[in-house]
């Protein structure tokens, strides 16, 4: 027990930043560069203590200037200051992640160009080949997959769109394929003569909103939707992912999406479980069945006395922003302080990324479901943006700022979530293989973290007179600052902060339903 004892130790030459590896080192020095900053080692008999050194890495320091290292805060270099002294299988794996992603923070790889803030290029036209492959034919073992077919074409289409890519190319592929599945009981299942899912019909739905026009948005059959929302509607005011199947989150997030979206009226038909003598609609006690998923940690689980996860925070926020406008909506049926606190615990460091709940690892895709909470927090906590009549942006006298370290998740992104091999595309970290799910989900919290979202009270851009229109009322600005630490090329498209396709293409699909009037 006493060898897994933590220590903390101090540099052995004073201002030097060098270490002395040997447990029996008990000397005490200051780093006068680092003061008050004590590194800790973790003793261990026989392996090597795991010491981190400085900004200037050993392997780092051939290939990296002074200059360049020293534009790399200590914060993304160094191990944390403080530590738990429990060891446990979450506290190894967290520690092997630390290692694991040190080498990419600090620039260590010598194939790997870096600019003078230590941080590589976005490796763009891999990342784009990576997604246009995805849609090709796929080996064998995808087959197991077959059910989250839509969710590999909207992942794809999503994150090539926000690159710049032109995706109506896809438009008759996409339509042709979204056809056959879609039920005529309402809803699309996830592949040819499954049930009607919410999880494919979500990306199904953002997918033809994505590649547009009239002949894709044509497809749906926006009356039998309707009908079979009404089925998954429960009593207690939640939704059903399927009939007969789980009712989470993630549901209650989706009907809102569709819901609002296609324009579907709100009332509840007579064949709903949720139907009653005194009435209600599709979104009766939705709300409230969402604020008993706030955990005691503050987080959000995917049903009332589960586990808090990032995932299930992103659903709850961008479902209460489509329900209303977030700085009225949040705080009536969230405690926010609490969630802020929980939201604030998932970025680590030196990795700088989110972890998607307590003792767990950073991974890339929680750049958007964390990352893409913070938009609709910050909206919550600054109200609304005053549009001028001209629908020119006028920041809000109360900005709360940035409530996390958009430095950090842009670090964490560009130098650990890249694959900088042929084979592009963005991962979870350094030692997972990229896919389609985290390169759109990465380039989704890469763009929230370039982008300052504003929520309008004049909703200068929307002609619908209809219910739920709160989530059309967002702008986007992008930040532009002194001290940027990526390339202006790198900047990606902005994603819408509610619906995560790209900014515009809801608000086009929603004006032209609601134009139609009625199914
Ligand atoms: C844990 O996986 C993951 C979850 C408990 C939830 C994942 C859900 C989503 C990513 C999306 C839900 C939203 C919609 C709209 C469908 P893990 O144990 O492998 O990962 P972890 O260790 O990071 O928690
Ligand atoms: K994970
Ligand atoms: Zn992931």
């Amino acid at each position: 027990k006493s060898q897994q004892r933590v220590r903390f130790i101090k540099r052995a030459i004073a201002g030097q930043g060098s270490h002395d590896p040997s447990p029996a080192s008990e000397s005490l020095h200051y780093d006068q560069q680092q003061a008050q900053r004590p590194d800790f080692i973790t003793e261990n008999s026989k392996d090597k203590p795991a010491i981190v050194d400085d900004a200037f890495g050993a392997s780092s320091r051939s290939v990296m200037s002074a200059k360049t290292a020293s534009m790399i805060p200590d914060l993304f270099t160094t191990l944390p200051p403080i530590r738990d002294l429990l060891q446990t299988g979450s506290s190894r794996v967290q520690d092997e992640t630390i290692q694991e992603c040190l080498p990419f923070l600090k620039g260590a790889d010598l194939n790997v160009q870096c600019n003078e803030h230590g941080v590589p290029q976005l490796d763009r036209p891999r990342h784009i080949n990576f997604l246009h492959k995805s849609l090709r034919k796929l080996p064998a073992p995808y087959v197991a997959a077959d059910a989250s077919r839509p969710w590999m074409f909207y992942w794809a289409l999503a994150g090539l769109a926000a690159m710049g890519e032109d995706v109506s190319q896809y438009r008759e592929r996409l339509i042709s394929t979204v056809q056959p599945i879609q039920n005529s009981t309402g809803g699309f299942g996830g592949g040819n003569g499954q049930l009607s899912h919410l999880a494919p019909t979500y990306a199904i739905l953002l997918s033809l909103v994505i590649v547009g026009g009239e002949e894709a948005l044509e497809v749906i059959d926006r009356k039998a939707m309707w009908k079979w929302l009404g089925a998954l509607k429960q009593p207690d005011g939640g939704f059903q992912m399927c009939v007969g199947g789980e009712e989470d989150v993630r549901g209650a997030y989706i009907a809102a999406v569709i819901l609002t979206l296609l324009d579907l009226p709100i009332e509840l038909s007579r064949e709903s479980p949720a139907w009653s003598r005194e009435g209600g609609t599709l979104l009766t006690n939705l709300p409230e069945w969402i604020s008993k998923c706030q955990t005691f940690e503050g987080g959000v689980s995917s049903r009332p006395d589960a586990e808090a996860h990032g995932a299930y925070a992103f659903c709850v926020l961008a479902c209460l922003s489509i329900l209303g406008d977030p700085h009225i909506i949040i705080p009536k049926y969230l405690d926010v302080p609490c969630l802020i606190s929980w939201l604030s615990s998932r970025q680590y460091a030196p990795e700088g990324g989110f972890s998607g709940r307590t003792n767990k690892l950073v991974d890339g895709c929680y750049s958007h479901w964390v990352g893409g909470c913070w938009p609709l927090i910050e909206a919550c906590l600054d109200g609304p943006s005053l549009g001028s009549p001209a629908g020119i942006q006028v920041a809000p006298l109360t900005a709360v700022g940035h409530l996390y370290s958009r430095e950090g998740l842009i670090r964490y992104i560009l130098c650990c979530c890249q694959d900088q091999t042929k084979r592009g595309g963005l991962r979870d970290k350094p030692s997972h293989n990229s896919d389609s799910y985290h390169t759109c989900y990465v380039l989704a919290g890469l763009s929230s973290a370039q982008h300052r979202w504003h929520f309008n009270t004049s909703a200068t851009k929307t002609a619908t007179g209809g219910m739920l229109n709160s989530a059309y009322q967002w702008t986007s600005e992008p930040i532009v600052e002194d001290l940027q630490i990526f390339d202006g090329a790198d900047r990606v498209g902005t994603w819408h902060p509610v619906f995560v396709i790209p900014e515009g293409a809801a608000e086009r699909a929603k004006e032209y339903f609601a134009s139609k009037g009625g199914f």
